[in-house]
This record gives C-alpha cells, sequence and structure tokens, in this order.
C-alpha cells in the first residue's frame, strides 16, 4: 500500500539516523544494545481491571478506581495469559510480569490470603518459565472485607494487623519461589491503601503501628538472590484525601534503615511533583528502587503512560545517572475504557520509547556543557535533540526485534478484538 512502512523504509531510515547520530558522537547501535537488555514489569491487573479471580464480581477498594467498561475483559487466568501473550507480541524486548496476590489459582476453592502458598501460583510459574518472564509480586491489601475499614497493617484492631502481617509473609515466601523457580529476583512490593478522608486528630499511632507491622513482616530473612522487598507510599487516594499513613517521607525513611527498595510511583505526588528529580538523591542512601510508572490526570493516578515530558525526564535520569541496573522500572495503571491488550502495548511502548531517546543522549557532551557553565549551548543541544530522528531508530528496533513497527500495532489489535476478546460475554 503506497505509504505503508516496508522494511526497505525502515532500513533507510536506520542508515540515515545513524548517520545523525554519529555526527553528534552517538551510536545507535550500542543504544539499541542496550535498550535490549532492559525489562520492564508489565502489571497484569491492566488486563482486568484490578478485579483478580478471588471472588466473581468484587468491588475494587482501597482508594483506586478503573474507569470504563470496554467489552472483552478476562474472566479468568487462561484468558489474562492469553492477552498478555498477545501484548508481550507487540513490545521489543524481553519483559517481566508483576502478579498480584488475588490472581492466584485456587481450582475454584475459596482460599484465605493469609493461607495463599506458591502451588495457587504454579501455572504462573510455568507460563513465566516457558516463555522467559521473570515474576514480581504484591500482596493485596485491598478489595476484602477485612480492609473495608480502610485500615490493614494500620488498623488499631490488632486482629486486622496480624492477619495482614500473616498476608504479606505468606506473599514474600511466594516471591521468594518465584525468584528461586525462575533465576531471577522477585520484587516483592508492598502498598496499603491505610488513610482517612478528613482532618486526622492523630497521624502518629497509624504510622507507629504500620513501623511495627513492617518490622513483622520484613524481619523475616529471605534469600536476596530470590526476594527483593519494596515499599510504596502515595500522597492520597479516593476516601484518603486528607491523610495517607504511608507517605513517601514514612517509606522513605523506612527503606533507607530497613535496608529495602523504595516503590516511586508516579503518579503518587503533587501534580507538579516529578519522580525523575528524585532519584539522584534517594539513590545515594538506597541501592535499588522500583518505579512504578504510571501517568496522574486530576484525581486519578492511573492513566496509560504515554511519552511525555515527565516519562522522558524520568528515563533520561535512570540513563545520565548510570542507574539502568539500580531502577527496576514497572508500571502501573488501569484504563477500563479502551482495548486493555492495547493499553499494556501502548504504555509499555511509550516507556521504551523514552527510554532510547534517553540513551541516545550525547551525555558526556551535554555534561560538558554543563560543567564549563554554557547553559545557552546545553539548553540550544537539548532542544535540537528532540528533532533528532530517534523514531526511524525505533522502527529498526521493532523489525529487529520482529515485533510490528509504527501503527500497524492499531491492526494487530483490532484482529484480536475480533477473534478473541470479541468472543467473551
Ligand atoms: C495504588 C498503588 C498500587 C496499586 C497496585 C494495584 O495507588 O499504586 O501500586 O496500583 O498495587
Ligand atoms: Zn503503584
Amino acid at each position: 500500500m503506497p505509504g505503508d512502512l516496508t522494511d526497505r523504509h525502515i532500513l533507510d531510515g536506520y542508515s540515515l539516523a545513524r548517520e545523525r547520530y554519529g555526527a553528534l558522537g552517538v551510536d545507535t547501535d550500542a543504544a539499541l544494545d542496550q535498550l535490549g537488555r532492559i525489562s520492564i514489569s508489565l502489571h497484569c491487573w491492566q488486563g482486568d481491571d484490578v478485579s483478580g479471580f478471588e471472588s466473581p464480581g468484587g468491588q475494587l477498594g482501597g482508594g483506586i478506581a478503573a474507569t470504563g467498561n470496554y467489552p472483552g475483559k478476562a474472566r479468568n487466568a487462561d484468558e489474562l495469559r492469553r492477552d498478555l501473550d498477545k501484548a508481550y507480541s507487540l513490545i521489543p524486548g524481553r519483559h517481566r510480569l508483576n502478579l498480584h496476590a488475588i490472581y492466584a489459582e485456587t481450582g475454584g476453592r475459596r482460599v484465605e490470603r493469609d493461607e495463599l502458598r506458591p502451588e495457587h501460583f504454579a501455572r504462573w510459574v510455568d507460563w513465566a518459565r516457558e516463555r522467559g518472564h521473570g515474576l514480581d509480586f504484591n500482596p493485596t491489601l485491598f478489595s476484602h472485607p477485612k480492609a473495608a475499614s480502610g485500615f490493614t497493617l494500620a488498623s488499631y484492631d490488632p486482629g486486622i494487623r496480624s492477619f495482614w502481617i500473616r498476608h504479606c509473609l505468606a506473599c514474600r515466601e511466594i516471591g521468594e519461589h518465584f525468584g528461586r523457580e525462575l533465576g531471577t529476583p522477585c520484587i516483592t512490593n508492598i502498598w496499603i491503601p491505610d488513610g482517612l478522608k478528613d482532618v486526622p486528630a492523630d497521624r502518629k499511632t497509624p504510622r507507629m503501628l504500620l513501623k511495627e507491622s513492617l518490622d513483622a513482616i520484613l524481619s523475616r530473612k529471605l534469600d536476596r538472590a530470590c526476594i527483593l522487598d519494596a515499599v510504596e507510599g502515595k500522597l492520597f487516594g479516593l476516601g484518603s484525601e486528607s491523610y495517607v499513613v504511608g507517605s513517601h517521607e514514612f517509606y522513605l525513611s523506612y527503606a533507607i534503615t530497613n535496608r529495602v527498595l523504595l516503590c516511586l510511583d508516579s503518579g503518587h505526588f503533587h501534580p507538579t511533583e516529578t519522580i525523575a528529580d528524585k532519584l539522584s538523591s534517594v539513590l545515594l542512601f538506597l541501592d535499588e528502587v522500583l518505579l512504578h510508572v504510571s501517568r496522574g490526570v486530576r484525581w486519578d493516578s492511573d492513566h496509560v503512560v504515554i511519552l511525555s515530558d515527565d516519562l522522558l525526564s524520568i528515563m533520561q535520569e535512570i540513563v545520565r545517572g548510570g542507574f539502568l541496573d539500580r531502577v527496576h522500572i514497572a508500571l502501573d495503571y488501569f484504563d477500563a475504557s479502551i482495548n486493555r491488550v492495547a493499553a499494556w502495548a501502548i504504555g509499555t511502548r511509550a516507556a521504551l520509547r523514552a527510554l532510547l531517546m534517553a540513551l541516545l543522549e550525547p551525555t558526556d557532551q551535554l555534561r560538558a556543557l554543563e560543567t564549563a557553565g554554557d547553559y545557552t549551548a546545553r539548553l540550544a543541544m537539548l532542544e535540537e535533540l528532540k528533532g533528532m530522528p530517534w523514531g526511524a531508530v525505533w522502527d529498526y528496533y521493532c523489525l529487529q526485534q520482529g515485533v510490528v513497527p509504527g501503527k500497524g500495532l492499531i491492526e494487530e489489535v483490532k484482529a484480536y478484538e475480533r477473534e478473541e476478546l470479541a468472543r467473551r460475554g
């Protein structure tokens, strides 16, 4: 078809792009080599609006919400895995999967969350092993009667607290099992919804309780070659607008003191605050961090990731700081108003495109200009880079990795919708 992107167009475009970047001292082949080694953790929960398989029709709680009712949502683990396979086939590179505890497969039997065991995830492990995906994990401390008060690990009720402590301990065992089975550490991330709608009278006690609960959970020493623990803070949620127990300062301090990973979710801060600026600070004091790459829009912190300035600065900071080995990149958003497979593919491709743009920067030159105080040239160079043919390098990367380039993604997703999603009631 005239105007279509053929292999020859892509190869021609790449060879011109390689020359242009070469003139700036940037090696495009080396950048693609590096990009190919980056594994992003895709969040299983985009595939079914954070429903999980615990109880049909269960309500999403914990101050997060998926809006929209696009048809074709996965109703069980087989459908979810099929959708994930489709999504991974649209994303160049080899990537991980981030599971939540509510995605256990218990064969129709109700298993309480504090009784979950590795065997309830056996099929996920087999699937991951076959396809070469590493697994990450999350205890689920929401969408449950014992979280209905809005409090879990910081609850004043010792029975509630100990239930959730047992759940988190069970999940750490599962995480360690994943890491051992798959030969890559499983990042096991704790996020809790605990907070208050209105002005608290006591901000201190719930935080003391949370600290105690976390100590009880994390003091059990597990093999760091198999599991890396992370903790995730937040500024506010729906129904916890005035106070969130696990705030950023709480978890930053906790992570530094206890040598666990800090999870920075890009949707969990004030609207003009970006996590890009935080990386070079926290990584002076922490070995590693986990990112939940997301996109905040007004009250929502979980829109599909797009190639925004914010995303680009996060990836630039990771690359410029030499942090690729110490920053684990995961995605966290849930949009039920568009095709869910497309949501995974578009968001992950955006994250990879931003990484590629960052990898194509002449970092040393930019730093030299800055060190010399030549801010004029630095600004001019940064603006120039935005117009460089990085898109041609991306297309070539897709071709190289056997993944559909350009808007071919749309046709692929539509075909999958006709052949698979349309058959779901
Ligand atoms: C919620 C946190 C958390 C969740 C997932 C489902 O605000 O971002 O990471 O999105 O655990
Ligand atoms: Zn998150």
